[in-house]
């Protein structure tokens, strides 16, 4: 097992690495740019290190100075988190170069998975579902239209280096096509120095269902059960829950299968989650593989009860998973609380948190970096806090969530815990009865 872990994150997920890593008898070591000098995952680790000022690709996303950190502490291993470096197929490669374990799958994989049409492809041989389409880059926009015609509008333009909704165009017919073609070479070409684009047919008002999987070292292979993460706005999740509402038995069972197939064939190890687009009948469809553990990870740890973190390490530490029992026992709902004001089209809102008194209470769970008189700084993503409520039934886990977000105070800044009261008021999704579309059709106002 691993003598020391440097965690090569910030906030709260910074902190859920080394909470487990005490219980596992691991050392830590923090990394943190000087806005995060009063951040609790300096003050928790056993050292931290100053990696520079507060810009990410000056601290958290560089590497020589994580590489300098990791040095001079003498880490055996690197935990990622999620973002930053946690999908950097060359962060990775120099980890292994140094000889430092990268908590993750090995950079090949990361490749592999972070092209997305490779990926496709890659599924389609595993025997996994896949959308419609082009199944490869399409060369120019003559190809474009005849890929368009034969599967039929409307479809999806997508490019192969994109990925959560990043350069996306969706076509309803013919006469846009060319326009929305060189549209999203060009946008893919700006933000990912890549242009190649490929084709699926658009799938309407689809759910968002993903399966959480792990593979160790040995060529053994799980899934542990489904998340639903429909409710996005801008292809940013607001709320995750497990079991989704939409699920039946068999469709679980054709999804984990499917998911258990992908992992196996890619020979996976880590953590990992297959996203698939879920219809209206039901059919499912993979869409991308995140080769890193993800923030609402915590909504499956809260249905099966296994710390996902620890199987994370052990599975690096090249421990065997075997016997383990994944069945999904209750039911879990992550809201996200986000300093954000979403009265404001949820525009950031950075600055001083004056008051803070976080939900507690039985079945009650806050994973958060924040406390009174905690700084929310404007350089990072503004998640500050997950609220997770399980119960036996997703009506009490509703409930149970409505009484959690009641006793949030935070005060100093606006954040999204009354976007969040309202959602468990919506009909829609009281009712289980929604999809990707709803936060684009619902208007939601300011109580007053
Ligand atoms: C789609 C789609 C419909 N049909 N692909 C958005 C994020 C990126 N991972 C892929 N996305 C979509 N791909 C086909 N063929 C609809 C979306 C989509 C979406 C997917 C999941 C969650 C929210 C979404 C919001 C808008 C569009």
């Amino acid at each position: 097992m691993f003598k020391k872990i440097l965690i090569a994150n910030r906030g709260e997920i910074a902190l859920r690495v080394i909470r487990t890593c005490k219980e596992m008898g691991i050392r830590t070591v923090a990394v943190y740019s000087t806005a995060d000098r009063e951040s609790l995952h300096v003050r928790f680790a056993d050292e931290a290190v100053c990696i520079g000022p507060p810009p990410s690709l000056e601290s958290y996303l560089s590497i020589p100075k994580i590489m300098a950190a990791v040095e001079i502490t003498n880490a055996d291993a690197i935990h990622p988190g999620y973002g930053f470096m946690a999908e950097n197929a060359d962060f990775a490669e120099i980890c292994a170069e140094y000889g430092i374990k990268f908590i993750g799958p090995g950079p090949d994989m990361i490749r592999k998975m972070g092209d997305k049409v490779t990926a496709k492809e890659t599924m389609i041989e595993a025997g996994v579902p896949v959308v419609p389409g082009s199944g490869g880059l399409i060369a120019d926009i003559e190809e474009a239209e005849q890929v368009a015609e034969d599967i039929g509008y409307p479809v999806i333009l997508k490019a192969t280096a994109g990925g959560g909704g990043k350069g996306m165009r969706i076509v309803h017919e013919k006469d846009q096509l060319e326009k929305n073609w060189s549209m999203a070479r060009q946008e893919a070409r700006n933000a990912f120095g890549n242009d190649g684009i490929y084709i699926e047919k658009f799938i309407v008002e689809p759910r968002h269902i993903e399966v959480q999987v792990i593979g160790d070292q040995h060529g053994t292979a799980a899934h542990l059960s489904e998340r639903d993460c429909s409710v996005q706005r801008r292809h940013q999740k607001l709320v995750e829950e497990s079991p989704s509402p939409f699920m039946t038995k068999s469709l679980r069972e054709k999804m984990g299968k499917a998911a258990v197939k992908a992992v196996k064939h890619i020979n996976y190890e880590g953590v990992g989650t297959i996203e698939f687009l879920v219809d209206a009948d039901r059919n499912f469809y993979f869409m991308e593989m995140n080769t890193r553990i993800q923030v609402e990870h915590t909504v499956t740890e809260e249905v099966i009860d296994h710390d996902l973190i620890k199987e994370q390490i052990k599975v690096a530490a090249g421990i065997k998973i075997s016997g383990k029992n994944f069945t999904p026992k209750l039911h879990a709902i992550e809201c996200r609380i986000n300093a954000e004001d979403p009265f404001n089209d949820f525009r950031p809102s950075p600055g001083i948190i004056t008051s803070f008194h976080s939900p507690k209470g039985h079945g009650v769970r806050v994973d958060t970096h924040a406390y009174a008189g905690y700084q929310v700084s404007p350089y990072y993503d503004s998640m500050i806090a997950k609220v997770i409520c399980r119960a036996q039934t997703r009506e009490e886990c509703i409930l149970k969530m409505q009484r959690a977000l009641d006793e949030f105070v935070i005060e100093g800044i606006h954040t999204t815990v009354p976007f969040h009261k309202l959602l468990l008021q919506n009909e829609d999704f009281r009712s289980g009865n929604y999809h990707t579309g709803l936060m684009n059709t619902w208007k939601f106002e300011k109580p007053s």
